[in-house]
């Protein structure tokens, strides 16, 4: 019954931030899917008998590329798969299915906030038993077996029904179909106050990006909490998105933020992203960045349920504004600083260190799975509106007033040349020992290095996580690479100043960076390296 297929290596198979990230294309070549799954199941040491779960975006490609891991998983002895009905299982809701069901793992297919359609962007992440993003010892594991492997085990059987609930054989294994919402809707029943929530009589807008969540959105949002049908927009999964660029933010989701800018906004605004991890927060006229967001949530999470004991630390990639941390330092608890991507979160949550973690590019998360979370942190905020009785806009007038602000942006340059690209961040690092003490207009370099991280529970050390430079006073300008794009390179460029209690608080961010922009350009010669004399996107 099981079948080995011949195979020869792909030498581009190395998983970045967060997953392996193609062209559809580039998936489609013969082999290319397999050779990756084999891998990730060849260094999964326990498979036998055990349970995996499997779910997607439902991004173009999603659902055959489902039924060939269904194969592949039974022919490598795995003693049952999980699968969301219509291939459907949100990066969150799919964490939430390895812990729940006690699944030694599983496969997220996605390209999360990259764009989808035959052509461009799919992507395949393995999720390790906790339930997060493999840690880079797994991940560096499976590149190291996508270089050597020569064959693929599958079985011959037809695809499975994948929408229609229930069990089947698939060989000797059986498959389980599952509605992907259900699990993770009772999951948030737990962690937030429903009732209050729906007394509030809040009005939102929700924007699902024609991706993941709006099945999620609508059974949450319109069904348990009562909000008018219609508050959920783009609520239906479309394998291309329906040709938009499934990223949260402001550049794509503009009519979202024309919505709640409007006269007549409602409430709220959120949006998701591809796979359901990130959310973009937008309160009635006021903008919430993803740290502020990051530092609000954590100074309120009290206020919900879930969180009412109080938390165990806080947690932050470094290129996050330190926003966070001050709210750490008032409640008394530890913060941490990460290297970008979830999987440096997952070994504190294990640990009980840390309960709420962020990162600047609009992911926030807790220790009720080891995913970021786009609509928890949407639930958080509305329980925090619920209960406070405030608006977005008060809420964080208050929190600066109380913690100072951190003004932040990032600029993101996009397909650059790689070699152009690698040739400006090498020339940075050769000029860091250079940079502490000079002066760029009113900003003097305190600081400048390249970001390592130690992992205080296993002492594993990562290195190369960005360069940083920082100014007197707080403000600071961060350099790194993107590892999620798919053609050429992707520069970022994350920019912050920090003003005090008792400054000025209500100013406009662009004005407020203009200088830390013309500091970093004077530092990196990015229009010179780049060709680009401004950014393709600010958020
Ligand atoms: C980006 C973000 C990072 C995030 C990652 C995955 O990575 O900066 O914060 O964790 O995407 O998010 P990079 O290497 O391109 O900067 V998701 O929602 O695309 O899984
Ligand atoms: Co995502």
């Amino acid at each position: 019954m099981i079948r080995t297929v011949s195979t020869t290596p792909y030498t581009d198979q190395k998983p970045g931030t967060s997953g392996l990230r193609k062209k559809v294309k580039v998936f489609q070549q013969p082999n290319y899917a397999e050779n990756f799954v084999q891998s990730v199941f060849d260094v999964v040491a326990e498979k036998a008998g055990a349970t995996l779960v499997i779910g997607g975006d439902g991004r173009f490609l999603n659902r055959e590329v489902i039924q060939v891991a269904i194969r592949m998983a039974a022919a490598n002895g795995f003693g049952r798969v999980i699968v969301g009905r219509g291939g459907i299982l949100s990066t969150p809701a799919a964490s939430h299915m390895i812990r729940k069901r006690g699944a030694i793992g599983g496969l997220v297919l996605s390209a999360s906030h990259n764009p989808g359609g035959p052509d461009e962007d799919f992507g395949i992440k393995y999720n390790i038993a906790n339930g997060g993003p493999a840690p880079e010892g797994v991940t560096d594991a499976i590149n190291a077996r996508t270089l050597e492997i020569d064959r693929w085990l599958t079985v011959d059987a037809d695809d499975i029904d994948l929408d229609t609930d229930g069990e089947v054989m698939v060989g000797a294994m059986p498959v389980e179909v599952v509605d992907p919402v259900e699990d993770y809707a009772a999951l948030m029943e737990t962690l937030f106050d429903f009732d209050a929530i729906r007394a509030a009589k809040l009005t939102m807008a929700f924007d699902a990006m024609s991706a993941v969540t709006g099945p999620y959105a609508t059974e949450i949002l319109e069904r348990r909490l009562g909000f008018a049908p219609g508050t959920v927009r783009n609520g239906e999964p479309l394998p291309d998105f329906g040709g938009h660029h499934p990223d949260p933010n402001l550049v794509h989701a503009h009519e979202l933020y024309e919505t709640m800018m409007a006269p007549d906004a409602p409430n709220f605004g959120a949006a998701s992203d591809g796979d359901g991890d990130r959310n973009l927060i937008i309160g009635k006229h006021r903008f919430v960045t993803p740290s502020d967001s990051l530092a609000m949530l954590a100074a309120n999470a009290h206020l919900a349920p879930g969180y009412a004991g109080g938390l165990k630390g806080i947690a932050r990639s470094m290129p996050t504004s330190a926003a966070a941390d001050r709210v750490a330092e008032a409640l008394g608890i530890p913060a941490y600083e990460t290297p970008t991507g979830w999987k440096f979160f997952g070994n504190l949550l294990d640990a009980g260190m840390a309960t709420i973690c962020g990162e600047e590019s609009a992911g926030t998360g807790s220790d009720h799975v080891r995913e970021k979370d786009g609509l928890w942190a949407v639930l958080l905020w509305l329980n925090i509106l619920a209960v406070r009785g405030e608006s977005v806009d008060a809420i964080a007038r208050d929190h600066w007033a109380k913690f100072g602000r951190n003004y932040y942006a990032r600029h993101d340059y996009e397909g650059v040349e790689t070699p152009r690209a690698d040739a400006l961040m090498a020339a940075l690092r050769a000029s860091l020992a250079t940079l502490p003490g000079q002066q760029y207009n009113d900003l003097t370099v305190e600081t400048a290095d390249e970001f390592a991280y130690t992992d205080p529970t296993d002492g594993s050390i990562s290195r190369n996580q960005g360069v940083r430079i920082l100014f007197a006073g707080g403000s600071r300008v961060v350099f790194r690479l993107s590892g999620t794009g798919t053609t050429g390179a992707t520069l970022r460029v994350y920019l912050e100043r920090y003003e005090p209690v008792g400054g000025d608080l209500d100013r406009d961010t662009g004005e407020m960076l203009a200088s830390i922009v013309a500091a970093a350009e004077s530092i990196a010669g990015i229009g010179q390296h780049t060709g680009r004399n401004a950014p393709d996107v600010v958020t």
